[in-house]
Formats: C-alpha cells, structure tokens, sequence
C-alpha cells in the first residue's frame, strides 16, 4: 500500500463482478474523478447535477462509441469515499469495462485502484469506522442468511455502537483514575468507586467477547457431525437432511468408510453435515483407518447427533458418550419405527422426527445468541479477549494494587477496544485488513 495522503491520487476499477452481467460499474475516486471521467465519455455535460444519473455515451481512444449507460457525479462531501465520485453505469461486459478503465487508468493523476480502496478511503475520511469497513468485505463474502444479516448489522454499525459505549465509560474513568494520580489531594474515595465502575464495563465486554463463537458461526457456518456405532442409521439420516442419495446405505455393518460432507443452509445457517464411519470393536484395517477421519471430524465438530440404535447397552452407550468431549451432543434413538424408545427420537427411513431433530440442532448451535450483534472476525475476537483481559486484571489491581496499576489496566483496555472501531489502529493493520477485500471495494 502506497503512502501517499489519501486524496492526492484519483483512484479507478471495476466496482461490479468479474462475470458479464445486466450492468457493470465503473468507479473513479479523487479530485480528477469527474475530468477523467468527462474523457472517456462523447459530448459530455459540462457540470452534471449531484447525485444525478445523465445519459452518456462512452467512446475508445478513437472517439468511436463503444456503449450507452449513465454517468452519476456524487461530489466530495456526500460520496462513498468522502471524496469526488464518478461512477459509469455500462452494459456488464467485462472486455468493454476493461477497456474504459484502462482508458481511464492513464490519464494523468488516475491510477488503477488497490485491493480495498476506495473503502480504505471511506474510512481514512471518517465516512465510516473500521468495523464498518470490515463488514462490507464480510457482506461481499456472506454465502449464507446469518452470514448476511452479521455483516448487515455490523455494517450498520451495531457492533461498533455498543464497543463506543464501553470505551467512553472506560475513557471517563481513566481520565479520572489519571487525575486522581496527578492531584492525589482531591480525590475524594476514589478507590471504592474504582471497582463499582470497572464491573459495570466488564459485564458488557464479557458479552460482546461471548458473542465471538455465535458471530464465527454466523459467517463461516456450523459443521453438524453424525455419529455412532455401524449400522445406526448415519447414513440414512445424511441422505434425508441433504434430500439426495449421496451416501451409500446397506444392512451391512461398516459401510461408510470415508467421512462425506454436504452443503446445506438450516433456517439462514450454513451447515456442512458430516456422515462418518461408524463404530465397534474390532473394525477391518480400512474400515480402522475410517473411524481414525472419524475422529478428526469429531474433533472440528461445532454439534454432534450421536445416533442410537435400538438394543444398544448402557456401557456402549457410555463409551460412544466419552469420545465425544467438550461439543455440544445431541443423543437421538435412531430406528424409531422398529422399536419405541425413550426420549428423542428418530426415524429416517420413514421420515419421523427427522425435521424436529433439525430443529433441534439448530437450537442447540444458537443457544442464547444476541443475533443482531457477533462479533465475526478473528481481529475483534482478539481485541476484545485483549480487552477483557486487561479489565479482569484492572479489578484485581483496584483491590490489592495501586491506582497506577488499575489505571494502567483501563488504559490498555480501551486501547484494545478502540482497535475494533479503528480509532488508533496503525497502518500495518489498516494495510493487513484491506488486502482481503478484492479490488473496486
Ligand atoms: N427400520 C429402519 N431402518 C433403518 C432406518 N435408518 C436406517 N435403516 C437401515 O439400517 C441399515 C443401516 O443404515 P445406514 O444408514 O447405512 O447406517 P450407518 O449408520 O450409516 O451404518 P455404517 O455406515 O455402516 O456405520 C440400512 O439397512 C438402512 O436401511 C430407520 O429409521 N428405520
Ligand atoms: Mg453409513
């Protein structure tokens, strides 16, 4: 990323997809936009009216016209940037936006944009936080509803609200926790106070660093993994949630041998469900080496269904229990046409409880999530674990320790927060986060 300030050079790309489409966008940022824009187009109008789409015939460097579309000008302030605006609307033909582009890319002062910039621009011009700016890169990639409706209430700002609100709290009180330092005679029973406000930030913190696991699943989805002993009915169950034969299923004990994956969307999550190897004693040598992927998936499960077939023991029952630690578990008695069991039940073959387990599942991967606000990237997570940290260690301090050391704490605390929202962030960071997005964004 170059260093340049931000509005001296005038930015250009494609802002729509790479595939040819009804209509495709060029975007220009920065004070030539509107001459350079003027260049490419046959008898423009002179001073176009703000935020106002004018027909515009578009030419090669011959003059010759290429395409009809319009020409919207969204003067600096009021643009996405902050900065003077241009934007083409042509026909979505990928070779003729090439063309206008690099048409574009050499006029003096105009450069091709990098991944990332003109939303690196919003930002650097104060048109939106860094929260927000990372939302438009997770908006772009949401490949499911949750997905979605994460990034739409990040992007609106939800997330940066409520990170706002705990760090003007903890802004407050480390300017006083500095002023009892510096004039340590007019302070009046700050240290009895110190801890009453230093819980009433962490409460919220604590829900926001919560919200970290419902906010990953959000934008990455779940991944659901069936599991039990051979013959349990995995396969049958796989088959009905993904509404296609894609597993093999026989009465033979130990069919499945490779663990199977489908992509399913349960109620705006994505789910990947995982078929797997079933279990008993004394597996062949592949089929072992089945139950090892088994294992592996168990281990990347955010759920797993243990599916119990009729006649199972209680001490199996309990070992198929044991290997699946720390996920949450759903146990389901498979077969249930054959058999009246207790308690949960499932069967796939005639079709009975096979949607109520869904939902079930469902439940079980959305337990008390806030859903308009998770936290759904890994820097968040970070910061706000970061901040946490510091507040825990603040309110120990503000009992044993001195106020330095409480003031210390709430220092790095709000730091931490302030990273979410972009407010002190360096430009490694900056540079780190806009990589990702692809370019025209
Ligand atoms: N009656 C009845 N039979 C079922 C049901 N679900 C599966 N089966 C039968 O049970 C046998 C095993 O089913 P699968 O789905 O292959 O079982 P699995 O758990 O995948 O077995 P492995 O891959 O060997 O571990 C097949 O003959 C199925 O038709 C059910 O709900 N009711
Ligand atoms: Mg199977």
């Amino acid at each position: 990323m170059n260093k340049e300030s931000p509005s001296s050079a005038t930015i250009v790309a494609v802002a729509t997809g790479p595939a040819a489409g009804g209509v495709g966008i060029v975007r220009l940022s920065g004070p030539l936009a509107l001459r350079a824009a003027k260049s490419v187009i046959e008898k423009p109008v002179d001073s176009p009216a703000p935020r106002t789409a004018v027909m515009a015939a578009f030419t090669d460097a011959n003059g010759a016209v290429v395409d009809y579309g319009l020409c919207i000008y969204f003067p600096a302030p009021h643009s996405y940037t902050g900065e003077d605006v241009v934007e083409l609307h042509a026909h979505g033909a990928p070779r003729l936006l090439a063309l206008l582009v690099s048409r574009l890319a050499t006029v003096p002062g105009v450069r091709l944009a990098e991944a990332g910039e003109f939303t690196r621009r919003a930002y650097m011009n104060g048109r939106i936080d860094l929260a927000r700016a990372e939302a438009v890169a997770d908006l772009v990639a949401a490949d499911s509803l949750l997905g979605l409706q994460a990034a739409a209430a990040q992007l609106n700002g939800a997330l940066s609200r409520r990170v706002e609100s705990v760090r003007a709290a903890l802004l407050a009180l480390h300017t006083d926790l500095e002023a009892a330092l510096n004039f340590p005679e007019e302070a009046d029973d700050a240290e009895g106070d110190v801890a009453t406000r230093i819980n009433g930030v962490l409460a919220p913190v604590r829900e926001l660093a919560a919200s970290v696991q419902q906010g990953a699943l959000a934008r990455r989805g779940a991944k659901v993994v069936l599991f039990g002993p051979v013959n349990a009915g995995k396969s049958t169950l796989f088959n009905a949630w993904a509404g296609d034969e894609r597993a093999l299923v026989d009465a033979e004990p130990g069919t499945t041998r490779d663990a199977l994956e489908a992509q399913l969307e349960w109620d705006g999550l994505k789910v990947t469900l995982v078929d797997t190897a079933g279990l008993r004693d004394s597996p062949g040598r592949l089929e072992q080496r089945g139950i090892e992927r088994t294992q592996a998936a168990l281990a990347q499960a955010d759920a797993v269904v243990l599916l119990v077939p009729p006649g199972s023991h209680d001490e199996e029952l309990a070992r198929w229990r044991s290997q699946v630690t720390g996920k949450p578990l759903l146990e389901v008695r498979s077969k249930a046409d054959l058999a009246n069991a207790p308690g949960l039940a499932v069967s796939a073959l005639t079709g009975v409880g096979v949607e109520s387990l869904k939902q079930r599942v469902r439940e079980l991967l959305t337990l008390g999530v806030a859903a308009a606000v998770t936290v759904s990237s890994l820097r968040h997570q970070e910061a706000l674990g970061r901040a946490l940290t510091a507040l825990e260690r603040a309110l120990t301090a503000s009992r044993s320790s001195t106020l330095e050391v409480v003031a210390g704490e709430v220092g790095l605390a709000s730091a931490a927060l302030g990273e979410v929202v972009g407010a002190d962030v360096s430009t490694e960071l900056l540079d780190a986060i806009f990589e990702k997005f692809c370019i025209g964004k």
